[in-house]
C-alpha cells in the first residue's frame, strides 16, 4: 500500500518506516526533520499542522500514484501544557483528515496512547469500551484526537484505526513496563493489520505484546489480524525494583497517573 507516515523521524517513525517497507509497503515519510540518508525523494520535510503543505504533499502523491492510507505519529510524546498538547494531537488529526476526505484516502492508522485511558484504575481485563479517561493533558488530547477520528469516520466512511499503544521500546525497562511493553516487532506486525485489515471501519486496538502480565484486552486487535509474538517476561529477571513501582501499578497509565504531574491547564 502507498503509506505515508507521519513522524517518520522518531522513535516508532523509524521502526515503522523500515518494518512496513520489508513487508511490502511503499512508505513515504512526512517529518519536520529532513530525511535521513536515503530517503531523498521519499520524503517530506513538513509541519504536519500546517494546512497549505499539508495539503501539497497530498496533491503531490496523487500525481505520482496516489496514496491509500496514513499512519499518523507525529506528536508530543510526553506530557506538556495543555494548549501544545491539543495543537501537536488535535489539529494534527484534523489538518490530515481534512486533507484526507479532499484528496479521497480512504484510511488512517493513529497512534494513540494508553493514556487517553490512564486513570483507569488497573482492574481484571482493560476493555477497549472503558469511558474516556485520561490521566494527562497528552491523554485529553488523545482522547479528542480519537474522537475527530469517529467523527470522520461517520460523516466521510474513512476507516480510522486507533491505536492505544503502551510502553514502545527496545525492550520493557520498569516493573510496569513487564505489563505495558509493545516490542518493535510487535508495533510493525499491528500497524501492518491495520492496514490491510479489510473494512475496519472506526476501531480501538491496544498496542502492547502479548505479555505474561498484560491485563489489556488484546481480542479487538486480534479480531483486526494483530497477533503480537513477544512477551515482556523473557526480560523480567533484568528488570530493577524501583520505590515508584507500587504506585505505579495503581492505574493504566502508570506514571502519567500519579501527582507528579498534577499541574493547572491555565
Ligand atoms: C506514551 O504514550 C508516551 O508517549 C510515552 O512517553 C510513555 O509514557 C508511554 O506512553 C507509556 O505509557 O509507557
Amino acid at each position: 500500500m502507498r503509506t505515508l507516515v507521519t513522524g517518520a523521524a522518531g522513535s516508532i517513525g523509524t521502526v515503522l518506516v523500515s518494518g512496513l517497507t520489508d513487508r511490502g509497503h511503499d512508505v513515504f515519510g512526512l517529518d519536520r526533520s529532513t530525511a535521513p540518508d536515503g530517503y531523498g525523494d521519499r520524503w517530506y520535510t513538513v509541519d504536519v499542522t500546517d494546512t497549505d503543505a499539508v495539503d501539497a504533499v497530498f496533491a503531490d502523491l496523487g500525481r505520482s500514484g496516489g496514496l491509500d492510507a496514513v499512519v499518523h505519529l507525529a506528536g508530543i510524546p510526553d506530557e506538556a501544557s495543555l494548549t501544545d498538547e491539543l495543537h501537536s494531537h488535535v489539529v494534527s488529526t484534523a489538518t490530515l483528515l481534512d486533507a484526507m476526505v479532499a484528496h479521497g484516502v480512504g484510511r488512517i492508522v493513529y497512534a494513540s496512547s494508553n493514556h487517553a485511558v490512564g486513570r483507569t484504575p488497573r482492574s481484571e481485563l482493560l476493555t477497549t469500551d472503558v469511558r474516556p479517561r485520561p490521566d494527562t493533558f497528552y491523554g485529553v488530547a488523545k482522547v479528542a484526537a480519537e474522537a475527530l477520528l469517529s467523527l470522520y469516520a461517520d460523516r466521510h466512511a474513512i476507516d480510522a484505526v486507533a491505536l492505544r499503544i503502551g510502553s514502545f521500546l527496545p525492550q520493557p525497562e520498569t516493573r510496569r513496563g513487564l505489563s505495558t511493553w509493545l516490542s518493535h516487532d510487535d508495533a510493525v506486525r499491528m500497524v501492518h493489520a491495520a492496514l490491510v485489515a479489510p473494512d475496519p471501519g472506526y476501531a480501538v486496538i491496544y498496542g502492547v505484546s502479548d505479555n505474561t502480565r498484560g491485563w489489556w484486552d488484546l481480542g479487538p486487535g486480534r479480531t483486526l489480524g494483530y497477533e503480537p509474538q513477544d512477551d515482556a517476561e523473557a526480560f523480567a529477571d533484568r528488570i530493577p525494583e524501583r520505590d515508584e513501582d507500587d504506585v505505579e501499578a495503581g492505574h493504566v497509565g502508570g506514571p502519567f497517573a500519579t501527582e507528579r504531574y498534577h499541574r493547572p491547564a491555565r
